[in-house]
């Protein structure tokens, strides 16, 4: 026989069944001589068929077949087909000032009038401590470094604003409330600031599959602005290079369809140069947030 043998799917299939019950390369090899075959033709056929093969099973193991790259998960989206430059959401009208696709980001203005952000603010102050946030190693909660502003939870629907903010931010990124966390506060004076970090859990950290038993994982983020610093107090995005002024009743959402750097989700709180910034943060979940 030539090089010009071609090597069939009943060849393969044999080539394969040969490794898989533990043959070495050496013998299958010899067999495929003595049944004819050309050395080279022998080889070529044998390294093709089985990184194929190799890729099949890396595939099944990840889930994914081996044509189809791994997919993400459903997340939230705002109606934004035909470009509109404002959204109806529930009882106000937000505008969309930009939007991205990669990462998938849209700042929205005017989501909260002024009153609803000056009134959230008067109902968090009185309860602001040092931020915790989720212990990702225990799935606890610690105080942490990379945050330097205060904090606090409120529980959903707590009064009838926050339950009228939620619903509104829900009809908004049409994601349902029961699958939103309670809003967080943050208020951050001047020199404090939120280092750069992903807000999905990481899947390798041990606290990981206890966090996710309420809800699964986050796939969005929105920040809303209750208060305009004098100076600083950006919300940045490393991985584009974007910034995002922190108006009051202004809001940036970003969502993330797997918890992986490719997302491009990077973001941080740039320390606040002048004057008092605070946001309320909704994160939404896979499922329903118990
Ligand atoms: O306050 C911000 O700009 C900010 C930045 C990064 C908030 C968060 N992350 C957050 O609440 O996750
Ligand atoms: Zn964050």
């Amino acid at each position: 026989m030539t090089a010009a043998q071609t090597v069939s799917d009943e060849l393969r299939a044999w080539i394969v069944a040969q490794a898989e019950a533990g043959c070495q390369a050496d013998d299958v090899l010899a067999a495929m001589r003595a049944a004819g075959w050309d050395e080279e033709v022998a080889i070529a056929a044998m390294e093709s068929t089985l990184r194929t093969r190799l890729a099949e099973v890396a595939a099944a193991r990840a889930g994914t077949s081996a044509a189809d790259p791994p997919r993400g998960v459903p997340v939230p989206e705002p109606a934004l087909d035909g470009a509109p430059s404002r959204l109806r959401a529930l009882d106000r009208d937000v505008d969309v000032l930009l939007t991205m696709r990669q990462p998938r980001l849209v700042v929205f203005g005017g989501l909260l009038s002024d009153d609803e952000c000056d009134a959230l603010v008067a109902l968090a102050a009185p309860r602001m401590a040092r931020s915790e946030t989720v212990d990702r190693s225990s799935g606890g909660s610690e105080v942490n470094a990379a945050r330097t502003s205060d904090g606090m939870f409120f529980q959903r629907a707590e009064t009838p604003l926050i339950d009228r903010i939620e619903r509104r931010i829900a009809a908004l990124l049409r994601w349902p409330v029961e699958r939103g966390e309670g809003l967080q506060i943050l208020r951050y004076r001047p020199g404090a600031e939120y280092l750069p970090h992903h807000d999905y859990f990481d899947p390798a950290q041990p606290g990981t599959p206890t966090i996710l038993q309420r809800g699964g994982q986050r796939v969005a983020t929105l920040v809303v602005y209750l208060a305009t610093p004098a100076g600083g107090g950006a919300t940045v995005f490393p991985d584009v290079g974007l910034e995002v002024a922190p108006l009051k009743g202004h809001a940036v959402f970003f969502s993330y369809d797997r918890p992986h750097p490719a997302t491009r989700t990077l973001h941080g709180g740039a320390p606040v140069r002048a004057g008092e910034k605070w946001v309320a943060t909704k994160w939404l979940r896979e499922r329903e947030f118990v």
